[in-house]
This record gives C-alpha cells, structure tokens and sequence, in this order.
C-alpha cells in the first residue's frame, strides 16, 4: 500500500480531483468485497458505512505509523493522558474533515449510490464518558494529535458505555448501550500487548543488602488487552493512539470445575475478571465503597504504567530519566492510583531509593481537578483499599509520614492543619483520599477555570496549597472548533471562511475580521440564515422525536447538560412556569416567541434529577397544548443527550443557558460551544462564563444572580428560603401551582419533594437567584426584538471565542505542565479585552 500524501486530496472547497476520486470509490469497493464479504447488491448501508470506514482507517494508518517511527526515532517527550472517560461520539467524519477526505469522500459515496449523511448516521456514538470530563479528554485528544504532540490516551473499553436514555410517560428510563454490537471499524485489538494487573493477596517483607523488599504476593489476576482507536489531528499530520484497555481472565475455563460438570464454575472466574471493564460508572453518588469502581482504577492505571514504562525501557534503557522523556496526566482523582502504583514499579521492581523514586514520580505526574463538590471528592475505605491493593496502602502510608512530618515542619504543632493535609482521612471509617494523593504525587495541579483554580486555594486544597505553593496553576478549558465548529455548522464555517479567508481554519485568531461587519446589514443577513438553517434542522427533528411542533423564527432558548441539582435546570422550568402564568395573564401582549428545549441525563439512582426530568415534560404537556398560549412557549425535552445530538441543537441556539448556582460549576464546555456557535449566553459569574464574558464583553452576554462570594456568605448565614419565596410573588405563585398538582392533575402529589426542597432548604439557591433571573430573560426578550442589536451581540460572540480553542489550552498544558515543544503554528491572538488586563 502506498503513502497517501495530504496534497493528492483537494482543499476543502475545492473541486474534486477525478484520480483521487475513482482511487477512493475503488478502495471503499475493495473494502466492501474483501473486508466485509458482500458485494454492492447485498450490501446494506451499514455495510457501506464500515466499508467507507475501513478505506479511511488505511489512510489514517500511514500517516499514524508514520508518526509513531518519526517521534519515536527523534527520541520525543511524549504525553499520557490517564481518563476513566472518552466521550467521543462518532469518529467517521471527524477523521475525514481532518484528513482532508470529506469532499472526495462524499463524491465517491455519491457515485456509488450511497448519500455520505445517511452512513454518518449509522454510527453509534462512542459514549464513554458521563458529560463534561469526558468530552474535554476527547477534544484534548484531537488538539494533542492536531499540534503535533506525541500522545498517547489510556482508559477503559467499556462494553457498555452510558445509558441510553428514553422518556416515557415523562419520566427517565435507561437501557444499555450496546455500543459494539455491529462491530467497531476503528479499533485495532493488540492481541500481542498484554500486561497482568494484580489484586488482593499479602506482602512479605524481607531484608535484602540492608534494605527493605516488599514482595507482594498477590491472590489474583486479571489480563489488560489494549485496543487502539486513531486520532487523526487538524489537517491530518499526526495519528495518536487512544488505547482502551478490556480485561479477561488469564484463566478462562476453571478446567477442575469443568471436569466435575460445575460449567457455571468454570467461567465464573473470566465473568469476574471482564466484569472490570463492562460498564461506565455513573457520576451519581459518593463514589465510596464501590469495590469495582476501586478494581477499574486500578486495572486501567496499572496497564497503563505498565505500557509507558515498558516503551520508555525499550527506548531509554533505563528508569531515571522518566520524568524527562513521559509526562503523565490524570484526568480527575480517578486514576490517582498511579501515585502509589508508580513509586510500586520504581522501588520494588527496579530496586530504585525511595527518596529518587518520589522525586521521579512527582516530576513525571501531573493532575486535573475537575470538581470542589464535596460529595464528589473520591475517597477508599482503608478497609476495602487494603484487601484490594495491600502493597499500594503500604506505600501510601510511607507518603504519607514524610508528607505529614513536612507538615509538622512548616506549621508545628497544629493538629488540624496535619488532619486536613493527610492522605487519610481519620474522621469516621478511615479513608484513602484520592485527592489529597493525587496532589502530593504531581508537580502541578490544575483547576479548570480562572475562578475554579482560585477556589481550590481557598477551600478544598487550601492547606495543601500552604505546603507545596506554586503547584496549583490554572489551565482554563476549551473545545475543539474542528468538531464544534466545522463539523457541527459547515454553514457559519463556510461563512467564516469567506469573510476571513481559508487560513482561518488554521487561525482561528482570524475570527476578528468578522467584527468589522458586525453591523453591516448584508452579512447580518448571511449570518441569520445560517442560524435559521439550522433552526430548521432542529426543528424537524423535534418534530420527529417528539411529535411537537416548533416555530423556527422562535428564540431557541437552550440547556443541554447532566441534569443536577447544582446545575439548576429547576430554575429554568420555574422561569418557563411564570412566564406562561405571565402569558395567560395578559394573552393579548406581543409576547417574545420561545422555544425552551432541554436535553440531558440524570444518573440512574439521582431520584430528584429523575422527578426534574417529569416536571419538564409535564410542564411541556399543559404549555405547549394550551390554545391560550398559541405557540408562543413551547417546551421540548430532546432524549437521550449525546455527542451528536448536541452537535445538532448547539448549531441552532439563540439562547444558551449556563445558570449554576455560583462556585459549583468548574468550568463548564457547553457555554463555550454555544458561543462559539453564536448563542448569546445567559449566566451566572461561574465556571468559564466569567472568562466568556471578558472575552465577549460585558455588553454581549446576560449576567445574572448572586455570586460565589455571595453565595459562600448567605449558606454561612443560613439562607432563609421561605422568606425568599414570601418576598417574591411571582416565584410563590410558581411554585403552588407546581405543589397543586397544576402540571399534574392526575398525580397532584407527584411533586411535593421539590416543593419541599425550595421552600425548606433551597441549599442550590434556585429561589434566591430567581428574581434576577426572571428578570434577566424579560431583558433577553427585549432584545430579541431588536434583531439587528441582537444579530450584532451574536457575531461578536462568534468573533471573540478563538481564545476558547482547545488547542490553546493544550498548548499552555505543553508549556507549563509537560514541557513538551508544540507544533509551531499560528499562535491565537488573544481576544484584546482580556488579555490585556481590561474587562469589557
Ligand atoms: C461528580 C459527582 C459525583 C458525586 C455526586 C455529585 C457529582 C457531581 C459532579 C461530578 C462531576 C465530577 C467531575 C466532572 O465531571 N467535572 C466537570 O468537568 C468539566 C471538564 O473540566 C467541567 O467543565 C465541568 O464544569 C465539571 O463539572
């Protein structure tokens, strides 16, 4: 097989080469012939759609093998990307849009008689991954390969990845995601590349030379096979591996129990070993006690370690040197194992000092926090930690008296400050805190927003800060604009390319010259029409899924993310609740057409985000058949929220909905998608919304409600919520109806709980926020009104979101964290406001 050079193919935009043309429609033949075993009058469109896949994945491979031996050979840094999540969705045209496939592609389809949209849609969504985490580790994954970094992403190949969700009767179902059953055409199984992880068991200590030797006697095994998906970069010139790790019995069949007949417990050991990697864990509850949860970590982690230790052995010879050839990134607490694990594989295995080997490890790892949410911080029960991992606990207790003897060093004497730094916490059950070691085990430890690393200095890592000051840095999240972008609104990218000319997918800093005719009447119009357009998509398909009809020139009014408490998609409902006793009170005004569309998952056993979901559709149901209101509110809740729905709802918002309560939302991703896709924003000073607004300007974005200092203080005091709700008539009025069983007649109860829980304890703060809220959408409305203002507001957005690139985070990661060069390129220039110090 040849080389495909990148200039064989056309420019996007270009006219399509006729060699290149009938090279592909002869190569997506062979596939459908050789690979899948059918010819063109059998083949169904799912075999079309793997046979497409396959012609592309040879192409990918070149370029992939290609830049394995070249970094490789130049004896490259390389960087590890430790996640428990990738959400990635479809890779199909994400690869072709990067390798500069997808005009070629889509003619040779259309020859051969297949529409390229109709196989696109064939392909299930990898979804593995809960929401925000897990798609930032896929974006990071595109922007790693797109600046040339060697990358390598290390997780788990779930069989299952999350639910998929259906809505009956207005309530949450969920079935599994079977994700692989027709196969997966990206994957390569490295059947040769296995590694044995071990659990449970005893350590014997002996003495050797002087020193100390653990030897871990472990009482069982399990094998990590890897499976490497390609991730192709921004005009395809470097491949990286995800490698997803599936676990299997070393011993499949028990043959002295298969002897005996006992078939059920001649397998029952391969069953425990691949229940490992069957399933997504949720992000629903304190992650405590979960025994398989625990297994999983440190299933994947030590795979993982085991791999980048190897390839650095073979490379380098020698262990010392790490640090200087691997950086390691652990995305969240879950792969904190590798601390221990790590310092496991330099002390007892290759007989390294333990005061080299801490230093070798805390230079080699680095960690992401991605949450302050208490009930979010994973902890182990020693008990469980020490049955599972007994040599990790033993490790993690050696870490933990230097750490504590620093600690006594820098402020003697105080018993609470050693208490709140430990690895263990001692209050209750002991536990293991995955924080707390994922922090004394990395260089640099970073939040994910400007205010979010401000915050973990001052409550959560505070102490720790105190000890090891100048770890905590900030690296402010992004997205990747080729899927956010181009992919998910070919119609705004083809606009922005006239306007700014070609180099402006490859300089997104470009953006700005749209400003220059952010009034001007005839570009307006162009950039309406390019949201309408895609209004209409989402209309249909709301028409489709739900059987509900949507006027299209309507305000788009959109929430799409995890349903949580914190996350307050009960504020939104309430606003839509006052505002349609607002309309039937005065049916006659003008009133702003509106269509509030939701989408999101609630964890299975989150019964209150379930209960959140009813009231959606049951608010859904009276507004939207009430003849009083003609249309003028509509409410659709789109199912089963995932990667490909939100690259359909994103391109078509006029409204994004970014309201948490402040200080609880890390950073937020879809904020930034939906500005950069021309929504205007309506936010609390939380998360990267603060950092959106000082690159959009204050003028282009909807601030409301208290902030995080606000908020700190009123919990502080004791937030009185009745007394809110006295105050506020319109919020009162909301909320009885709600509680009269107004939006469920038949069930009048139903939604008591949620009553109860604004009246009583509001701890999210939903009836405090909702007067400024109520009135910040009233402002909204006034503005949609005027559409060349509104129109204006909405390009600049597009104009000033370059900064939210993820290749910019990436490359500041490179930079401050990995010390990894970058592909030279054209650096984003950063939006004027806030880079140089100003708020709009
Ligand atoms: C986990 C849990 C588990 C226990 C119950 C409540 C709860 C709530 C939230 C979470 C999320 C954990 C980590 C996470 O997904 N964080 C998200 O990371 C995104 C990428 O950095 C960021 O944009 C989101 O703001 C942040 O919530």
């Amino acid at each position: 097989m040849t080389e495909h050079p990148l200039q064989n193919y056309p420019a996007p935009g270009q006219p399509v080469d006729e060699l290149a043309l009938s090279e592909i429609k002869g190569a997506i033949l062979a596939k459908l012939r050789l690979a899948i075993g059918k010819d063109t009058g059998m083949a169904t469109k799912r075999d079309w759609y793997k046979a497409a896949a396959l012609a592309l994945r040879d192409r990918i491979v070149h370029r992939w093998l290609t830049a394995e031996k070249e970094n490789y050979d130049a004896g490259r840094k390389r960087v590890y990307y430790l996640s428990l999540e990738f959400l990635i969705g479809r890779l199909f045209t994400d690869a072709l849009n990067n390798m500069g496939l997808l005009p070629v592609f889509e003619a040779a389809l259309g020859d051969l008689g297949v529409g390229l949209d109709e196989l696109r849609k064939l392909e299930p969504d990898a979804a593995l991954g809960n929401g925000g985490l897990g798609r930032l580790a896929a974006c990071f994954m595109e922007s790693m390969a797109t600046l040339a970094i060697p990358a390598n992403g290390y997780g788990i190949r779930y069989d299952f990845g999350l639910f998929r969700q259906i809505i009956q009767n207005g309530w949450q179902q969920e079935y599994p995601d079977v994700w692989l059953s027709f196969g997966n055409p990206w994957e390569f199984q490295r059947a040769e590349v296995v590694y044995h992880v071990y659990f449970g068991g005893r350590v014997e200590h002996v003495e050797e030379g002087g020193r100390d030797r653990a030897i871990w006697r472990p009482g069982e095994t399990v094998q990590a096979v890897a499976y490497d998906t390609p991730i192709v970069g921004w005009r395809g010139q470097q491949v990286n591996a995800l490698r997803l790790w599936s676990a299997r019995s070393p011993d499949p069949l028990r043959l002295d129990a298969f002897n005996t007949g006992d078939y059920i417990g001649a397998v029952a050991e391969e069953a425990r070993a691949e229940a490992i990697c069957k399933f997504l864990y949720p992000n629903d509850e304190s992650p405590a006690g979960r025994e398989l949860r625990l297994r999983q970590e440190y299933f994947f982690v030590s795979a993982s370690l085991q791999d980048l230790v190897k390839r650095h052995l073979a490379a380098d010879g020698q262990l010392r040197s790490l640090a200087q050839k691997a950086a390691v990134q652990l995305n969240d607490t879950h792969p904190s194992l590798a601390v221990a694990e790590l310092m496991r594989i330099l002390v007892d295995l290759h007989n390294f000092r333990w005061d080299e080997a801490w230093k070798i490890t805390v230079a080699t790892l680095s960690y992401t926090n991605h949450t302050l949410l208490p009930e979010a911080l994973e902890t182990w029960p020693v008990e469980l930690f020490e049955r599972l991992l007994p040599r990790h606990l033993e490790i993690i207790y050696r870490i933990n008296v230097q750490h504590l003897a620093l600690a006594e060093q820098r402020c003697p004497g105080d018993i609470e400050f050693r208490a709140s730094v430990s690895l263990i916490d001692e209050r209750g059950g002991r536990k293991v805190r995955m924080g707390q070691l994922a922090f004394v085990g990395s260089h640099r430890i970073n939040g994910v927003s400007a205010m979010h690393s401000d915050l973990m200095k001052e409550t959560v890592f505070h102490d720790l800060n105190h000890l090891y000051p100048s770890r905590i840095t900030n690296k402010t999240n992004g997205i990747t604009f080729r899927r956010w972008l181009m992919l998910a609104n070919p119609g705004l990218t083809d606009l922005l390319r006239e306007t700014c000319g070609e180099a402006v997918l490859d300089d997104f800093s470009l953006f700005e010259m749209i400003e220059q005719h952010a009034s001007d009447n005839a570009f307006q119009q162009r950039f309406r029409n390019v949201k309408h357009r895609n209004k209409l998509a989402l209309a249909r398909l709301i028409g489709e899924r739900l059987n509900t009809k949507v006027d299209p020139s309507a305000l788009f009014d959109v929430q799409i993310k995890r349903i949580h408490e914190y996350k307050r998609q009960l504020l939104n409902i309430l606003e839509a609740i006052a505002l349609y006793q607002a309309i039937k009170d005065e049916p006659q005004r003008d009133w702003v057409p509106r269509v509030k569309i939701f989408a999101g998952k609630a964890a299975a056993s989150y019964r209150y985000a379930k209960l959140i979901i009813k009231l959606i559709n049951d608010v859904a149901e009276i507004v939207n058949n009430d003849p009083d209101i003609a249309g003028r509110l509509k409410i659709a809740f789109l199912p089963d929220y995932n990667v490909s729905l939100a690259e359909v709802i994103i391109p078509a918002a006029d409204l994004s909905e970014q309201i948490s309560t402040a200080g609880m939302e890390a950073s937020g991703t879809g904020n930034m998608k939906l500005a950069l896709n021309g929504a205007l924003t309506i936010g609390t000073l939380d998360g990267a919304n603060i950092e959106i607004r000082d690159h959009v300007g204050a003028e282009n974005i909807a601030i409301f409600g208290m902030e995080a200092g606000d908020v700190m203080v009123r919990r502080k005091q004791g937030l009185d919520a009745s007394d809110v709700i006295r105050r506020s008539p319109r919020l009162a009025r909301a909320i009885t109806a709600i509680e009269s069983g107004a939006f469920s007649p038949g069930d009048p109860a139903r939604f008591a709980s949620i009553g109860h829980a604004l009246r009583y304890l509001d701890h999210y703060m939903v009836g405090a926020d909702f007067d400024s809220y109520y009135e910040a959408q009233r402002a909204i409305d006034a503005r949609w009104q005027v559409m060349p203002a509104w129109t204006r507001a909405s390009i600049l957005n597009v104009a000033r979101m370059p900064w939210f690139s993820s290749d910019r985070t990436i490359r500041e990661y490179a930079e401050d964290i990995w010390h990894v060069p970058v592909r030279p390129g054209p650096q984003v220039v950063h939006a004027a406001g806030a880079q140089r110090g100003g708020k709009r």
